[in-house]
């Protein structure tokens, strides 16, 4: 009913709020035998938190994790997975105004309007905080499908406000604090972040992310699409406001002929469909784009209301965000690994003997 859970046969279930003693995860239905160490996880939790560079909140915690249960000997065992970050660099004087008012456009008012009660401090459960959880989650998830299906999970940074990459190159994305593919325009990206948080305002972006290696199969029509439990699944991260699933909304003035991805026996021609046709995986790359609102915690005064239902002036203050898709790349990542992983396994329960007599096309496997 609550709605913290997420997956059917990778279930993780994330808990805590921003400024309380500790966020943490639980997951069920790991695969056993995966190896695995609280080591592991610090590359894609350095990558998503904050205070990795100016550019993004000062808040700066340790994001050690502490693996609780469901690992042994430094592998898996099938049984729940539990995973612990503690809370260390909480700050929630700087949200004593908020205690009163709402900040437009900002979850507050519709967290009081359901639950009659919140958590004010950092957000509570709103905050990007509780995606640190989904990111650890999605180190084991990223693991498996690489070990066990040679898939690849990676984002980039593809818009900032109108500024987008003038050309492409991977090797660029993790050199730059913004996960943006064209080095010589992080000089410029700077310059704008300056300039923003210099103005109190922030700005929204777009995050693309693709998955290559997934086999063709994943995917359960009619209600259970691939597409459908990726858009359903980029959409829960905080602030994000649109996605799309290869071409997207570009689809609305193509044609049928330029859409269609042709297909030969060295394979499809082009990939407007994102990889997934039917709800299902074709072997191509999965590819997915986010947009991310402009964060509502500003230092403009906007008008809201109070409480008792009087009009009041907003400013937020304290360690923000001039644009949450700067650190979004890791979280888009997260999500969509955390879908494949489900769908992997469920094809598996499935379907794991199709194809495995005959290919269902000479020189291709049916896994
Ligand atoms: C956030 C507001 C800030 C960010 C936080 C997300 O919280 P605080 O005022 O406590 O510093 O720092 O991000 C994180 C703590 C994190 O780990 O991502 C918000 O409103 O969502």
């Amino acid at each position: 009913m609550s709605s913290n859970s997420f997956g059917k046969l990778f279930t993780v279930t994330t808990f805590g709020e921003s400024h309380g003693p500790a966020i943490g995860c639980v997951i069920d239905g790991c695969p056993p035998g995966l190896s695995i160490s609280a080591e592991e996880f610090k590359t894609d939790l350095e990558r998503r938190a904050t205070g990795r560079s100016r550019y993004t909140s000062q808040r700066h915690e340790a994001d050690d994790v502490e693996i609780l249960s469901g690992v042994y000997e430094g592998r898996t065992t099938g049984t729940p997975i539990a995973l612990l970050i503690r809370n260390t660099d909480q700050r929630s004087k700087d949200y004593g105004d908020i205690v009163q008012t709402f900040r437009p456009g900002h979850a507050d008012y519709t967290y009081w309007q359901k639950y009659g009660i919140r958590d004010p401090r950092g957000g509570g459960r709103s905050s990007a905080r509780e995606t640190t959880m989904r990111v650890a989650a999605a180190v084991i998830a990223k693991k498996w499908l690489a070990e066990r299906y040679g898939v690849r999970v990676r984002g980039y940074l593809a818009q900032i406000g109108e500024i987008t990459p003038d050309t492409f190159d991977w090797n660029a994305v993790e050199q730059n604090p913004f996960f943006w593919p064209d080095a010589a325009q992080v000089p410029a990206l700077e310059t704008y972040m300056n300039a923003l948080r210099k103005s109190g305002d922030s700005v929204g972006a777009r995050v693309n992310v693709v998955a290559d290696g997934v086999p063709p199969g994943w995917g359960e029509p009619i209600y259970g699409k691939l597409d459908g439990d990726l858009a359903s699944a980029l959409m829960s991260i905080n602030a994000v406001k649109g996605v799309e699933i290869g071409d997207g909304f570009a689809a609305v003035s193509q044609r049928g002929s330029q859409h269609r991805d042709e297909m030969s026996m060295d394979g499809f021609a082009s990939n407007h469909a994102g990889g997934i046709l039917g709800g299902i995986s074709s072997g191509q790359p999965v590819t997915a784009s986010i947009v991310l609102k402009p964060t509502s915690s500003i230092l403009i005064p906007g008008h809201s209301v109070n409480l008792t239902g009087e009009p009041t002036e907003v400013v937020t203050k304290g360690r923000h965000d001039p644009c949450v898709g700067i650190r979004a790349t890791p979280i888009a990542e997260a999500m969509m690994a955390l879908v494949l992983i489900d769908h992997a396994l469920r094809h598996r329960a499935q379907c794991g003997d199709v194809g495995t007599v005959e290919p269902l096309i000479p020189g291709q496997s049916g896994q």
